[in-house]
């Protein structure tokens, strides 16, 4: 009897398997980066789990030089003994069965319904490999599998102190069409993660590169905002802080307000980064207008007869982030990041009203800042408004008159038409005549993009270049924008490989996120990839993009080689710039993702700050990363 359960149970798994092998993105949402990186975020949750539940404090993360991942927790350690309904120890269990429920529920707030939270047994069966380790009552346990399925059943490999789990595992490349895991993705990730729960010590290690580095952050999400906002002007110098817990729910709230023109919010629901918002933030922000209203009112600064502060008022120059706990979260929208729960709505705002309104009679003075602050906007923007209308007046935002600069492509179906957005006159040039101009039409843009950061909505429509680029691109700006009337489905920026052309990418990234988001959500934007050398010997030339292929081409065409670096578009002529980056056949081109757009949004925040001092200080520390905002 035990035997023919024991089989039956073991079809049931191998079905499992098979299943999530054949439909990987019914699982992780799709096989490419974004689903890739899910497989470290589903591992760590597990940890993060223990976390919360009080068990473990530490998470190491490493990337090794061979590809694979390895996270180490101090926390209980899957349990190993015998699971009688399946005869198998209960780690083996939760690493083969999908949605291994019942007892081994955690009980904490789970993530399912969203990309998270599907299961180590997704993992599992993605992996070409993985290793368990657990630590406990005295033993360190083994068990491994290929491919999800058991090569080596759990055994003891040595004795040990302390409770723990270690999972090392290996995409596997039968699945992925890339393997290679990005350590600024993972890092912006597990950072988060310290931010969220302060009483959890990261370390993330990339044996790859050498990196190195530790998350940890006691103030949680108060220093978060801090860091947000470290290089701006701060109205008030501690954040607002509320958390309450309610119908089941966790409700944590960090503000402050700085003298920035936009806003920053970042919400959370089980730790999970609700990109495109949902019904916590439709709470919020209510919660917010209405509790700033009622105080501008009751505390005379806005009188009877005034305009009431509008959501953008109450926003401009907040930095938030919200990270509520939910027990069923149900995770909607292209990326699965948009909460749907209609109840949440209602239960944040209520809790925010009581406990802002709580804050501000408690503190006067902050309150008082903050109300100035959001009065100030409505008057700015009121301003903004009429200018607005001014320039629409004119006709500037219409589509008829098509900036010079722009060398237009001649079809006319969007659909098949791009644009190439170009640094500088000089490559612009060259862009121009290497194009097909069928389809493809060129931009160039001279210099730095105008900072969007500092500047109101009015002051950027007076920015030549910005009008330039919605008036090429033809579908408006803000809350007018209408991707229907976008006059090319691909947007290409091209930019020099340098801390300059990183800028400038960064900016325009920024200014689509901020007033274009469409664009992105759609996959309209793109980078393109000029080479960084070109091997040449005798008649034989390769264009390479990377370090790697730069060693394997000079050993490929072998001794007196030749090499060129490429600094800039513009030491390409028009038929170079043609074959390496721009000819559909043959180019590389990177799709920029909602999570390049956000990191970029972020950094850019950073960059872009008053403080001339540490904005400086940034850039030296985080070259690699304003150099690699791309990949
Ligand atoms: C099920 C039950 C218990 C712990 C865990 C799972 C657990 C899972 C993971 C995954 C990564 N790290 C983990 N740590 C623990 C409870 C065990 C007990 O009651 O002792």
């Amino acid at each position: 009897m035990e035997d023919t359960s024991y089989t039956a149970d073991r079809i049931q798994v191998l079905e499992g398997l098979q299943a999530v092998r054949k439909r990987p993105s019914m699982y992780i949402g799709s096989t490419d980066a974004r689903g890739l990186h899910h497989l470290v975020y589903e591992v760590v949750d597990n940890s993060i789990d223990e976390a919360m539940g009080g068990f473990c404090s530490h998470i190491d993360v490493i990337v090794n030089t061979d590809g694979s991942v390895t996270t180490i927790d101090d926390g209980r350690g899957i349990p190993t003994g015998i699971i009688e309904k399946y005869g198998k120890p209960a780690v083996e269990v939760v690493m083969t069965t999908l949605h291994a429920g019942g007892k081994f529920d955690r009980k904490s707030y789970k993530v399912s319904g969203g990309l998270h939270g599907v299961g180590l047994s997704v993992v599992n069966s993605l992996s070409k490999w993985l290793e368990t380790h657990v630590r406990r009552e005295g033993k360190e346990w083994m068990i491994r599998f290929e491919r999800g399925v058991v090569t080596s059943p759990l055994h003891v490999i040595a004795e040990a102190c302390g409770t723990g789990t270690t999972q090392t595992f290996m995409p596997d490349p039968e699945i992925f069409p890339d393997t290679n895991f990005d350590d600024e993705t993972l890092a912006h990730r597990l950072r988060d993660l310290a931010f969220l729960n302060k009483n959890v010590i990261i370390t993330f290690k990339d044996a790859r590169t050498g990196r190195d580095e530790k998350y940890h952050y006691e103030g949680g999400i108060n220093e978060f905002v801090l860091s947000l906002n470290k290089n701006k002007a701060m109205l008030h110098e501690k954040p607002i802080y509320i958390l309450a817990e309610r119908e089941g729910m966790v409700i944590e709230l960090s503000m402050q307000y700085t003298d920035a023109f936009n806003e920053s919010i970042f919400t959370y629901v089980n730790n999970i980064n609700t990109i495109e918002g949902g019904t916590h933030l439709v709470g919020l922000r209510s919660a917010l207008t209405r509790t700033m209203n009622d105080y501008a009112h009751k505390s005379g600064l806005l009188k009877q007869n005034d305009e009431p502060l509008s959501g953008e008022d109450v926003r401009e120059g907040l930095t938030a982030i919200l990270s509520i706990k939910v027990p069923e979260p149900q995770f909607e929208g292209q990326t699965k990041t948009k909460l749907g729960n209609s109840e949440v709505r209602g239960i944040v705002e209520s809790t925010i009203n009581e406990k802002l309104a709580e804050f501000l009679e408690e503190n006067p003075k902050v309150a008082e800042a903050c109300v100035r602050r959001c009065i100030l906007a409505s008057q700015a923007r009121e301003a903004a408004r009429k200018a607005r209308d001014l320039t629409r007046r004119k006709g500037y935002l219409e589509g008829t008159a098509l900036p010079g600069k722009l060398a237009d492509c001649s079809e006319k179906d969007p659909a098949k038409c791009e644009i190439y957005l170009v640094e500088g006159n000089s490559a612009g040039g060259s862009a121009k005549m290497g194009r097909d101009r069928e389809f493809q039409a060129i931009l160039p843009l001279r210099g730095k993009v105008l900072n969007v950061e500092k500047a109101r909505l009015d002051k950027i429509l007076k920015n030549q270049e910005i009008r330039n680029l919605i008036t090429a691109l033809g579908a408006g700006i803000g809350q007018e924008f209408n991707l229907a009337n976008a006059r090319y489905h691909r947007v290409v920026i091209m930019t020099d490989a340098d801390v300059d052309g990183a800028h400038i990418r960064t900016l325009l990234l920024t200014l689509f996120f901020r007033y274009m988001r469409p664009l992105i959500d759609n996959g309209y934007i793109f980078i393109a990839q000029p080479p960084l050398y070109r091997v040449a010997k005798g008649n034989k030339e390769l264009y390479v993009y990377t370090e790697k292929e730069r060693s394997d081409a000079m050993v490929e065409l072998g001794k007196g080689a030749g090499i060129q670096r490429y600094k800039g578009l513009g030491e390409m002529n028009p038929k170079q710039l043609w074959e390496t980056t721009m000819d559909p056949e043959k180019r590389v081109m990177k799709q920029v993702s909602i999570e390049d757009a956000v990191r970029a949004d972020e950094l850019f925040t950073v960059l872009m700050g008053d403080e001339v001092q540490p904005r400086k200080e940034f850039i030296v520390s985080h070259a690699k990363e304003v150099e690699n905002l791309d990949i």
